[in-house]
C-alpha cells in the first residue's frame, strides 16, 4: 500500500513541476505569435519582424553588407513603428569580444520596412545581430539573431 502510495506521489508531482511540460508551453505560445517559421516575436509592439540581406552577408571588411526588416502585424499586414519608437542595430561577435567595422545607417524604405545599409562586418565567423526597439530613446526590447557570416556571399 505504501509502495502504490509513493509512486502515485511521484507520477503526480512530476505532472505539477515537469520543466518539459512548460518548455512545450512556452514554444507553443511562441509558435503561435509568430506569422512564419522566419520572423520574429516582438512582444512590446505586438508585431513580427522578417530578417534578411538584401546584400551578403559579407565577413570581408571592404564588401558592403545589408539588412532589412520588415515588421508585420498579425494578420501579415505590414506595419511602422508607432512615432515613439526607433531601432538601433548592431552586430557583434561573441567569441572574440569585438563589434563590427560600421554598423552602417538606417533608412525607411517603406511601409514597415526598414534597410541599413553600409554595413561592414570586420571579419567572417559567427556573428549576432541585436535590434534594439527604443521607447522614447530608451531601449525597450532587444532581438538577438545569430548568423554565420562567409567571407562574402555571392
Ligand atoms: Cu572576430
Amino acid at each position: 500500500m505504501n509502495a502504490i502510495l509513493f509512486v502515485f506521489l511521484i507520477i503526480f508531482s512530476g505532472c505539477e513541476i515537469s520543466p518539459l511540460l512548460n518548455h512545450t508551453y512556452n514554444e507553443f505560445a511562441q509558435a503561435k505569435k509568430r506569422i512564419s517559421s522566419s520572423t520574429h516575436f516582438v512582444g512590446s509592439l505586438n508585431l513580427n519582424i522578417e530578417f534578411d540581406w538584401p546584400k551578403g552577408p559579407n565577413g570581408n571588411p571592404n564588401l558592403e553588407s545589408q539588412l532589412q526588416l520588415i515588421f508585420r502585424d498579425d494578420e501579415g499586414k505590414l506595419t511602422n513603428l508607432p512615432a515613439t519608437h526607433s531601432l538601433f542595430v548592431y552586430g557583434w561577435m561573441p567569441s572574440m569580444g569585438h563589434g563590427t567595422a560600421d554598423d552602417g545607417e538606417l533608412i525607411q524604405t517603406g511601409m514597415g520596412t526598414y534597410l541599413i545599409k553600409d554595413f561592414y562586418f570586420s571579419m567572417p565567423g559567427e556573428w549576432d545581430i541585436f535590434i534594439q526597439i527604443l521607447k522614447n530613446n530608451v531601449v525597450d526590447e532587444e532581438i538577438k539573431i545569430s548568423v554565420t557570416v562567409p567571407e562574402s556571399t555571392p
